[in-house]
């Protein structure tokens, strides 16, 4: 089952049927218990594929309220081996090394809810930096009871350089106005989503595909859950809140995004999360 925010309300795709709710508050809508139970309820106002879609296409909002992004780092080995190589002259190598085979993970804060952007919206790479990238990572929905009621599909776009300057400039280099995209749904299993689902990225300039990659979430080093309960020792989040579960896709040295690059992250049973890239004016 998936839910959409859209400027025209709240949309539940359900078995190839569309579904308006009565709700108007986003906050509640998502944090309910027994989500999946509570959305299946929701067949009163069905409406057809061409409204579905003309809502969809025309209205989408980020699937947030008032809820932060946080995010997870070096929960994939290609992430780390990245990110040692960016940071070595700085002397940050082994800060990477050490946190991936440490028992507490690196989370931290992505984004407030005003600098979240969804599908369809222009995700931004920061004026003083030269090496760019969009990370896609598969991103839980926890309510406020910490629980994992949802997924997303996450961008944690990241300044490269910035951040392989001096690890201590990692909030510069990855919060900022539209650094994070979500979207453009949350999808609500009845189960924990399959190990085995892909995550693909596909980035285009000038109708060409520059960059493409694909990874299973089972190649993550840590669960889920795991991350959730380091999240929720010492912070609460009245609303919920979403956590991007880290990279395991990073290009190449030698690619950077520049804008109007699009930006196109699949992942199973949960959509494509697309946007393009725009520098601020
Ligand atoms: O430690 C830097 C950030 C790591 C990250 O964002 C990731 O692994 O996805
Ligand atoms: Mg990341």
């Amino acid at each position: 089952m998936k839910i959409y925010k859209t400027q025209q309300g709240f949309v539940i795709e359900h078995k190839n049927q569309y579904y308006i709710s009565r709700h108007i508050d986003w906050d509640y809508f998502i944090n309910r218990d027994n989500l999946y139970q509570e959305l299946q309820k929701e067949t009163k106002l069905l409406i057809g594929a061409a409204e579905y879609k003309s809502l969809i296409e025309n209205g989408l909002l980020p699937p947030v309220q008032s809820q932060e992004v946080w995010a997870s780092g070096v929960t994939y080995l290609r992430s780390r081996d990245a990110r040692m190589e960016e940071s070595k002259e700085a002397g940050g190598g082994n800060f990477y090394d050490r946190v991936y085979d440490a028992e507490r993970p690196e989370l931290f804060y992505k984004s407030s809810p005003h600098r979240v952007v969804g599908s369809g919206q222009a995700v931004r790479i920061r004026k003083d930096s030269r090496w760019n990238v969009p990370e896609p990572e598969l991103t839980l929905f926890i309510n406020a009871k910490g629980k994992i009621a949802g997924y997303t599909v996450g961008n944690d776009m990241s300044s490269r350089d910035i951040e392989g300057e001096n690890p201590l400039y990692l909030p510069q280099a990855k919060t900022y106005d539209k650094s994070a995209a979500i979207g453009p749904c949350i999808a609500v299993f009845e189960k924990p989503i399959s190990p085995e689902t892909w995550i693909n990225i596909q980035i285009s300039r000038e109708g060409n595909i520059v960059f493409e990659d694909s990874i299973q979430i089972n190649r993550m080093k840590r669960s889920h859950q795991e991350l959730v309960s380091y999240l929720f020792r010492e912070l609460t989040f009245p609303n919920g809140c979403f956590l991007m579960t880290g990279t395991g896709i990073v290009p190449g040295d030698d690619f950077t995004l520049i804008e109007k690059d699009e930006i196109r992250i699949t992942i199973d049973g949960i959509g494509t999360l697309s946007n393009l890239v725009e520098i601020k004016k």
